[in-house]
Formats: C-alpha cells, structure tokens, sequence
C-alpha cells in the first residue's frame, strides 16, 4: 500500500492501443499532482481486471469507438496519490475504484434518477478517455467507488465492472429467491460473479458454458444445474428440463461474449420470464424471439448496462462480507496480449486480475 507521502513518478507503464491490432506496453508520462484538472484525483493502480469489454474496445469491434491511442481498463482497484476536489470527501491514501463509467454530468435526468450509465455526457473509462491498464490513472472523483477496507484489492478489482453489472443484471431480472435463472457464460468473468451474487439472492442457477474446467468451476460456486452449449443439441428442451415444473427459468443473464446466446433464450424462459441482455458480442448481433409468443407469453426482453454508483458500493459491500468470492489468478502487467489470446479461445476461467508494478 502506497503511503502519502511516496514521491510520485514522471514517468510510467500504460497498455497503450494505437490502433486495432496493436497493444505495447510503454513508457508514458504521470499526470503530475499540479497539473490535476479541478474534479480529478491520481490513482495509484494497484490491481486491475481483464474484462472482455477491453478487448472488444481495443479491437474495435463495436459500434462505439474507442479514443486513439487507447488506454483500456476499467476494473481498476487503486490508492489516491494526489486529488483536486476540495468538494470531496474522499482524500489522499483512500483506497478506490476505477469503473466504466468514469464520469457523469449529475444534472440530467439519468443522473438524478441513479441511471448515470446512461447520461448522455458520460465518459468512459477506456473509451473516451483514459482507464486502469496504466499505473497512475487521472480518474475523475465522482465517479470513484470507496473499497471496503476488509476487501483485498485483487478481489475487489473485478467487482468494479464485472461485480456491479452482473448484481444490476439480476436486479433487472425481477427474479426472486426460490426461482430459477439461467446464465449463459457462467465459466466466464461475468459468469462466475452473477452464479454468486445470484445464489446470495436465494435464486437457484443453470450454468451454461463449455469444458471440465468451466464445468467444475460453476458447480464449486455453487450452480444447481449445467449445460455444455458445445454437446447439447436442443438448448431449448435442455434448459427447460432443469426447472421442477419443466417451464424453463424465470429469467436468463445473458453473460456471453458471441451472439449465439441470444439465439435461445427468448425460447427458454418460461411464460412471465425475463431474458436481461448484458454480453455484448461484435456489432450486429441480433435477440431472437418469437413476436407471438412473446405477447401471449408476457416474456420481457430488457438491456442492462453496469450499474450506478449505488450498485457498485453495494456489490462491493457484499463481496466484502465475504458472500462473494471472484475465481481470480494474477498475473503481472507484461502478460495482458497473451490474457487477451487466451480469453478469444474461451480458454480463461473466472477473471485474470493484473498486478500492475510486476
Ligand atoms: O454492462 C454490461 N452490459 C457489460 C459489462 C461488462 C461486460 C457487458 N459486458 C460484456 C463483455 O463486453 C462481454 O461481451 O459481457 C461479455 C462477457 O464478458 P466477460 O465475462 O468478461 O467475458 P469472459 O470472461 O471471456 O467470459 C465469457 C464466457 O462466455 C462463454 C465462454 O466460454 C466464457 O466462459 N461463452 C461463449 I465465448 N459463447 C457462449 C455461448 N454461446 C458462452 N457461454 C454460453 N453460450
Ligand atoms: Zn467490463
């Protein structure tokens, strides 16, 4: 843990994007304590998740593009080194954390209502302006989520992103304790923290991934129920068949990274269901669902994105008291293009977590 009083660098490492095929971890400058922009603190990045967000960005595979040159990340767990927001209760030495959403306007009506991730103004963090694959990130302060301090930094990294999106998800799932929720890419970031934050509701989940790995992973995390996408013919029947009545769940957590995911679940969920859309595969992928039984079946389709900043400090607070546990392996900072090989191949369980100054 960095003291106050630790000099701070000119210089350090970033993961730096120039361009879509491109990721060179080099040499950049630290945005020093007296050039801070008013609203703005210096964070100290200790840890920093890998989330498959980050390659998407970086790969340019969405409609939305990235800043060039890009500095991805944005499951950043650090230490404040230096701030410039007099009107903040945070100071210097609190430990915080970096999301995806890295700035919102606080006047709009999103804002007001808890909504900030969809404020027209926001700004985010590795898409618009710079994230946490650099070891001293200039994060703006409203956006900061305080880390409970009996979190270990490493677990609380993957909270800040894949943690709040997936407890929001199943928020918006309107499921309650005792029913049933699928969650395709459940071996996955995601995955692995929505099987838990969904067994902490009382709900009981179906695991949908591939390989042994994943297969032991989501059981150890406590999954009632899998299914192998890759062997199983007919996912429709398969994911029906697990629910006692042989309905399908009440709702599905889209966590999966390709489209192919949303092809069943409309299908799957049972009549009043909800299916909530959270992977967000390369542009153009499409839900399918049959407008008929749609209406006659009362199912919803809804979006959810992240969470506010409530969200956050709520998922934090329950992976602190300890409900929550991310499968994490950390690896030093050199190693994020061959994390980022191994997450294209579906070869990562659970969530690679950075060290930043090994
Ligand atoms: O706010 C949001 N909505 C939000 C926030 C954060 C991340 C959305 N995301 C998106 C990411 O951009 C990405 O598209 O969620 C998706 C999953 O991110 P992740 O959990 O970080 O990805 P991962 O760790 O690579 O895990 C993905 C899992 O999906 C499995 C893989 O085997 C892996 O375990 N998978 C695949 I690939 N295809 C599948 C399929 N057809 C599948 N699982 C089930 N069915
Ligand atoms: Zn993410």
């Amino acid at each position: 843990m960095p003291s106050p009083a630790e000099p701070i660098p000119k210089k350090q490492l970033a993961a730096v994007s120039d361009d879509s095929s491109s990721l060179e971890i080099r040499e950049i400058p630290v945005v020093q304590p007296a050039e801070l922009e008013p609203g703005r603190a210096l964070v100290k990045v200790l840890y920093t998740g890998v989330c498959h967000t980050d390659l998407h960005v970086v790969r340019d595979e969405w409609p939305l593009k990235p800043q060039r040159p890009t500095i991805a990340g944005h499951e950043g767990a650090g230490v404040i080194v230096a701030i410039n927001d007099p009107t903040s209760n945070l100071k210097v030495g609190d430990r915080v954390g970096i999301k995806w959403i890295a700035d919102s306007c606080n006047q709009c009506e999103f804002c007001l209502s808890g909504n900030d991730p969809i404020c027209q103004k926001a700004k985010i963090s590795g898409l618009t302006t710079s994230g946490s694959f650099q070891q001293y990130c200039p994060a703006y302060v409203s956006q900061l989520t305080p880390i409970p301090e009996s979190l270990d930094m490493s677990q609380a990294a993957p909270i800040l992103c894949a943690g709040v999106t997936v407890y929001k998800a199943l928020k918006n799932s309107a499921a309650r304790a005792g029913q049933w929720v699928a969650i395709p890419g459940a071996g996955g970031g995601l995955g692995s923290l929505a099987l838990q934050y969904a067994k902490y509701m009382g709900l009981n989940t179906i695991a949908i991934d591939t390989g042994d790995a994943k297969k032991d992973l989501t059981k150890k995390l406590g999954a009632s129920a899998w299914i192998d996408f890759t062997t199983t013919e007919d996912m429709v029947a398969a994911v029906k068949k697990v629910t006692p009545d042989g309905l399908g769940p009440h709702a599905a957590i889209i966590t999966s990274p390709k489209p192919e995911a949303y092809l069943t679940a409309m299908s799957y969920i049972r009549p009043g269901g909800t299916v909530v859309a959270v992977g967000l595969p390369k542009e153009g992928a499409v839900v399918t669902a049959d407008v008929f039984w749609t209406v006659v079946q009362s199912k919803r389709l809804v979006g959810s994105y992240v969470g506010s900043r409530l969200d956050a400090i709520e998922a934090l607070r329950i992976a602190a008291e300890g409900h929550v546990k991310t499968p994490i392996s950390i690896e030093p900072f050199a190693s994020l293009e061959s994390v980022y090989t191994r997450m294209d191949k579906g070869q990562l369980s659970g969530r690679v977590v950075l060290d930043l100054f090994k």
